[in-house]
């Protein structure tokens, strides 16, 4: 496995759609989590050094509301963590995203978009092409895949407008 993917609770997972449908296009190997920084700590941090240990490259971890998760899983690792901030409760994500950008100095978590988890998936992908050329091909046909749809549809916004 290269990826782990942790969850702080199940109620997260289908936020975690779009990362499994990128991971699984671009044939990279994830394992997948819930597990709680707050209410399972101690098997939160077991899960993460034997991780560390079996080879896991990356850590994609996804949390809601006081989202410590993140910043739990990077203190006991020198993997690289990408965080994840899950749109739950009445601030809409908000307060999971400041939790999990706001890191103190010295333990980074790259932290991307609320809910934004295909985003996740590419950034584990592109840390795993360093030193991985055919994950590497794989995502230069993504972005190719993407350019290729936005001039599509632009071509038919400008058939559209000219009736
Ligand atoms: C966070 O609290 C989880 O990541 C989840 O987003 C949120 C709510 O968890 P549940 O009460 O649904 O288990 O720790």
């Amino acid at each position: 496995m290269s990826v782990a993917i942790i969850m702080g609770s199940i109620s997260d997972k289908p936020r975690l759609q779009g990362a499994v449908e990128v991971l699984e296009k671009l044939g990279i190997e994830f394992e997948m989590r819930a597990l709680s920084a707050h209410r399972t700590p101690d098997k939160c941090v077991e899960y993460v050094r034997d991780a560390e240990q079996r080879g896991i490259k990356v850590f994609i971890t996804a949390a809601g509301l006081a989202a410590h998760l993140p910043g739990v899983v990077a203190a006991h690792t020198r993997r690289p963590v990408i965080g994840l901030p899950i749109a739950a409760g009445p601030l809409n994500g908000q307060d999971a995203l400041l939790s999990i950008v706001q890191m103190p100095p010295g333990i980074p978590v790259a932290t991307v978009g609320i809910d934004n988890s295909r985003n996740a998936a590419i950034l584990a992908a592109e840390i795993i092409a360093v030193s991985d050329s055919k994950v590497d091909e794989k995502l230069v046909g993504l972005r190719r895949a993407q350019t290729e749809k936005v001039i599509k549809t632009d071509a038919e916004l400008q058939k559209e407008l000219q009736g």
